[in-house]
């Protein structure tokens, strides 16, 4: 399969996923609040292309997308979703905690910044590790930038030259706020305070030249590790929770996202959507049927694996 071609498919993949989300959620099988990805699939794929499964990465509750593009299984992921045992985390971690440590996706936390500490610990284990040459990713909102634990890490990771990357995803918006009225400051300014090196890309949608770009960053870092800040442009379709659009609301427009929405090509290329939609959805018919046949969680199980 051609580069594009396997990006598409993987970003397909979490696209028609999440939409199956959207159909099967008013049954109320899924046992947690869902924060979707769609509109921002495309970069993340790009992303996690290059990684080896000893590169490590860390996500917010916004977790499905990295969560299969690192490799994750859909039916770990839906029996997770449901509350079942044979989920990941036995059903008790739901939606917002997706984590795949064979696959170098170490963990997911809902508590806005708490991974920032989580990943300068893990690059700093990396960097103190000669032996190996693996990173770590750390991906956040913009909105997360705003949190203290943002500048203490970054100042430890530019004073210790440490393996990780930041990926600032910057939709504009932290849940219905948007970025003007909450920041005094740009990442790129902040970067540079910090002695950060700093990368955008300014269109999220162009899986190949961000796929580029990255591929190239990651080697270089790999021979020369240092911390680098990426902030990729990009745009969330659906509202913060929920499995509905928002732009009833007030706080953004139908146009925006109309303008994002015909451009996409995960709704364009329909060449690529008819060669693989079929073979995806019967895999991801396979993964709700394993779920919902799957036991549920015990309740006297509740407080095992729990520290
Ligand atoms: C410490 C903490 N404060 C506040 C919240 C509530 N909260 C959840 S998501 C969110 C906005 C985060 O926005 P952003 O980082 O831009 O990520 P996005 O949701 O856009 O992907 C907030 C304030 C939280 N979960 N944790």
């Amino acid at each position: 399969m051609q580069l594009y071609e396997k990006l598409f498919y993987e970003a397909l993949k979490i696209r028609l996923l999440e939409e199956k989300i959207i159909e099967v959620y008013p049954e109320d099988k899924v046992e947690s609040p869902v924060h979707l990805s769609i509109g921002q699939e495309h970069h993340i794929v790009s992303i996690m292309e290059p990684l080896t499964n000893k590169d490590i990465v860390f996500t917010t509750y916004r977790s499905h997308a990295v969560y299969l593009a690192k490799g994750g299984d859909l039916k770990l992921m839906l029996a997770e979703l449901y509350g079942k045992q044979s989920g990941i985390s036995k059903g008790k971690s739901g939606s917002m905690h997706l984590c795949s440590p064979e696959h170098g996706m170490m963990g997911s936390s809902a508590i806005v910044g708490a991974i920032y500490s989580h990943s300068i610990g893990m690059a700093y284990a990396q960097k103190i590790d000669t032996s190996t040459n693996n990173i770590t990713l750390c991906i956040t909102g913009e909105g997360a930038t705003e949190e203290g634990v943002f500048c203490e890490t970054l100042n430890f990771a530019s004073l210790k030259q440490l393996p990780i990357i930041y990926i600032i995803e910057n939709n504009g918006l932290a849940i219905n706020i948007p970025i003007e009225v909450r920041q005094s400051y740009t990442i790129e300014k902040l970067a540079k305070a910090y002695n950060i090196e700093y990368h955008s890309y300014e269109d999220s949608f162009d899986m190949l030249t961000i796929n580029n770009k990255f591929s190239k960053l990651v080697t270089d870092m790999k021979k020369s590790p240092r911390p680098i800040i990426i902030e990729i442009h990009t745009y969330r379709y659906l509202e913060h929770v929920g499995i509905s659009m928002d732009y009833d609301k007030g706080y953004r427009t139908l146009n925006e996202y109309e303008a994002w929405y015909k451009r996409d090509p995960l709704v364009l290329n329909e060449t690529l959507i008819k060669r693989y939609k079929n073979k995806i959805i019967k895999d991801i018919d396979d993964a709700i049927n394993f779920a919902e046949n799957s036991p549920s969680s015990f309740k006297d199980e509740l407080l095992t694996d729990v520290y």
